[in-house]
Parts: structure tokens; sequence; C-alpha cells
């Protein structure tokens, strides 16, 4: 790992926040010579330890938090239009945009450089159960006899991408024939309504996309229009296909039916890891070979909806993988 600055001793910057999302507070993060920033930008200089509130460029305020000499964070109101003011005015000044800075600068209160990566991942992982495994990290290591400050002795390995699960949200697409209660699932699974439901062959027209947590996994879950060839007019057609597509790129394939609309997963997508639901069991009675069998779906359903939950969290990242003792290389973050 290099620092953003080994090279060049000029200012740089990065957003650390959401590029695309509004948030209260944004937060860019200058990196290097930030005197010559804040010199820059016309900021009255602030020293190392300092909060201080400035005018940025009379078109905003912001909390300006200097870490150490060569860091700190500009943080302004986080409305998209006041970022791009923002990065508009930082680019006027010319000061160069880095895509991210080495976890060793940017988190300066890591004692090492595994405590520096955890908690670089920490700011950006995407599910709850990730901020006890990554706080764990230290600790595994010691337990291995394995240097912090050094690279990891061995390669990553198969358990090692189960647990990135937990800092990318994995992808989980469900798919089965109309009618089935598909959307009901996903709705029941986010306990608010977010796909349309109906006792209607068609219903969801084009794929839901949502990000849910299952017991403290966040995945990315898209409810697909129901895969038929009859009856089906061109935007459906088109709506199909487009889903198919999205579903090559799963991480899971929910295969929902219930037990009176048999249908089988397109030869394409059958080496993908797959759970089988069977829906409606309530009405139609239970099958053998699912992997899981729900019934009396709503979304105030809340035990079908936990057995679902927890089955898929089951299946992308085993409790078992979280609670393994043994260290964790994680993925590089990109410099
Ligand atoms: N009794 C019962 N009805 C259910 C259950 N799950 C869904 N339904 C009903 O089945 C019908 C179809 O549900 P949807 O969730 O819209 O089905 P879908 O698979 O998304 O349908 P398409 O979008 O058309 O492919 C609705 O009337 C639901 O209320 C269940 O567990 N029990
Ligand atoms: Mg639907």
């Amino acid at each position: 790992m290099t620092g953003a600055d080994d090279a060049d001793p000029g200012p740089s910057w990065r957003l650390v926040t959401p590029a695309t999302s509004a948030g209260a507070v944004a937060c860019l993060e200058l990196v290097g010579d930030v005197e010559e920033a804040f010199r820059r930008l016309g900021l009255a200089p602030v020293a190392v330890g300092e909060l201080r509130l400035r005018a940025l460029h009379g078109l905003d305020h912001a909390l300006i938090a200097r870490m150490t000499p060569n860091l700190a964070h500009v943080m302004p109101h986080g409305g998209i239009a006041a970022v791009r003011v923002a990065e508009a005015a930082l680019h006027a000044a010319g000061i160069r945009r880095l895509g991210s800075v080495s976890p060793r600068i940017a988190f300066p209160e890591a004692r090492t450089w595994l405590e520096a990566c955890s908690l670089a991942w920490l700011a950006i992982a995407a599910s709850p159960d990730a901020v006890d495994v990554l706080l764990d990290q230290p600790r595994r290591w010691r337990s291995a006899g394995w240097d912090p400050d050094a690279p990891p002795p061995r390669a990553r390995n198969q358990q090692d991408r189960l647990l990135d699960r937990l800092l990318a949200p994995p992808l989980i697409v469900a798919l089965g024939p109309p009618n089935v209660g598909k959307s009901t699932l996903l709705n029941a699974l986010a306990r608010r309504r977010v796909s349309i439901v109906a006792d209607r062959p068609g219903t969801t027209r084009d794929h839901v996309g949502a990000m849910l947590d299952l017991d403290g996994l966040t995945v990315r879950y898209v409810d697909a229009p129901g895969i038929r060839e009859h009856g089906v007019d061109p935007i459906e057609a088109r709506a199909i296909a487009t889903s198919l597509v999205i579903a090559r790129s799963a991480d899971l394939i929910l295969h929902v039916s219930d037990h009176v609309t048999p249908w089988r997963l397109p030869a394409e997508l059958a080496a993908l890891p797959t759970l089988r639901v069977q829906t409606r069991t309530d009405l139609h009675g239970g099958d053998t070979d699912a992997d899981i069998a729900v019934g009396r779906m709503h979304v105030a359903a809340e035990s079908s909806a936990t057995k679902l939950a927890l089955a898929i969290r089951q299946r992308l990242v085993p409790r078992e993988a979280a609670l393994d003792p043994s260290p964790w290389v994680l993925p590089a973050i990109a410099e």
C-alpha cells in the first residue's frame, strides 16, 4: 500500500460519502498538503486537532476537522447539488480528485495496517453483521500468529469470499411462474409494501428492486415479473428478458413456485446457487423437494418471513462462517 501523498506533495481530495444520494452532511477528505488546499480554497487555516465552521465559497458552511498534518475532513450539507458545488470549487482550485486513499492515511488512529484496513471497510460495509467480524480481526490475526503490519501469509480463500458478502450486498433474484406469490414474498421480507400484489398473472410488469436486511445481512433483492411465454405483450416480454439477464449475475436465485404450478429454471441459470421456495402452502399444501415451504404470507406474517430470511442468510453467509475464529484476509481497498 502506498500513501496517496507519497509521490505528489500537492493537495488532493476524495468524496467519502456517496455522490448519488443525499444525506444530512457530506464528507470530502483533503489529503496531502492540506495547508495549501485551505489557501487555494480561501479558507482560514485549521490546526491539527481542531474542528471549525468555515464559509465555503459563499455557498455553504462546512465543518472542517483537521485530523493530522496531511488529512482533513470538509463537511458541508449533504444535498446532491451542494456536494456538486463543493466539487466544482475543489476542481477550480486545482485540487486533484482521488478514487481512494490509503487506509493508513485515512485512519490515523489505527495502530496497525490491519486495523486501518478493518476501519476502512467498516466505513463502507453494507451489513450490520460486518461490524463485529471486522472489529474482531486484530484478535483473530493475533491468535493465528499473523503480523498485523505485514501482508497476510496466505492467499484469499472461499471462506474469505463468503465474508466479503458482508461488505458488498449480494444479489438475490426471485424467479418463478406468474401469480405464485413472488411479490408477496418481497413485501413480507421487507415488512412493507414494495411490490404490487394481486391475484392475477402479470401483476409485476417490470422487476422491482429493494435493499433488505435479512437477519443482519444486507442484500440487493430483485422481484422479477412472472416468467411466462403465452399472453405476453412486447413490453412484458422485454421486462422478462431483462430480469433473466440480471439473474445471471445473482449470488442466489430464489426459485419460487407453489404446489400446483410446477416450473423449471431456464437452462442458462441452472448452474447458479438456488434456493427452492414453495409458496401458498396454506392454499395448496406442501411439496417434498423444496428447500423451504411458506404459506399465509403477507406483510405482517412474521413467522414465515423470518424463516425465509434465515434460510437465505444461511445460504449466502452461514452463521458458522461469521463465527469461525480464523482470520479473514480482507479484499484490497482500491487505491
Ligand atoms: N393464501 C395465500 N395467498 C397468497 C400467499 N402468497 C401470495 N398469495 C396471493 O397470491 C396472489 C398472487 O400474489 P403475488 O405476490 O402478486 O404473485 P406474483 O408471483 O408476484 O405474481 P406476478 O407478479 O403476476 O408474477 C395474491 O392474491 C396474493 O395475495 C400465501 O402464502 N397464501
Ligand atoms: Mg409479482
